[in-house]
């Protein structure tokens, strides 16, 4: 008899387990993203004809990078480049940290520009409206932080993530260099 009520007792705990699981289930609350942001390729423009223009007035080529980490990022000796297969990506500088140097949820524009006598922000790559790729490449010169290859291009039209830092791509008729693409 004691047995029968042990037994009763412990199918009734499973049976109320069984409930609270299935109840768990249908919790409407969704639970919050835990991704930890990243350093991304957040939009580019590989075709300005009169788009925005860099500190000298050229409407060249740019890459926004944007910073979803919750840490400042210094971009200094970092590399860059348009092929994948590139075993000379471009150095960027680590000559002046204020200028590479990425706030959290902070955006930074390089110019694709072959200009690099302009700052050490000008890559000495132009982008082909044609399609190619952009490269990060992290300052071991090998690990590729982001990468995203593209087609052809529509002059003033970028391409970029949404929202920062997201998974889809979207063409952007009103480019938002420096700016959040939402
Ligand atoms: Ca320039
Ligand atoms: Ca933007």
């Amino acid at each position: 008899m004691k047995l029968t009520n042990l037994t009763t007792g412990l199918l009734s705990i499973l049976l109320l387990g069984f409930i609270g699981c299935d109840l768990g289930e249908d919790d409407p609350i969704e639970t919050p993203p835990t991704e930890e942001g990243v350093l991304v390729i957040n939009e580019f423009l590989a075709s300005n004809d009169a788009g925005h223009s860099d500190e000298e007035g050229g409407f060249d080529d740019w890459v926004e990078l944007y910073n979803g980490t919750s840490e400042a990022i210094d971009i200094g000796g970092m590399y860059f480049t348009d092929d994948p297969e590139d075993t000379e990506p471009n150095l960027i500088p680590m000559t002046n940290s204020d200028l590479t140097t990425i706030a959290a949820g902070g955006y930074l524009i390089l110019w694709c520009d072959k200009e690099p006598e302009q700052g050490i922000l000008h890559i000495n790559t132009k982008l082909s409206s044609g399609g190619e790729s952009v490269v990060l490449i992290d300052s071991d010169g090998l690990t590729v932080i982001d990468t995203y290859t593209f087609d052809a291009q529509e002059a003033d039209v970028s391409i970029g993530r949404t929202p920062d830092g997201g998974e889809t791509w979207t063409a952007f008729s009103t480019p938002t260099p420096g700016a959040s693409n939402n």
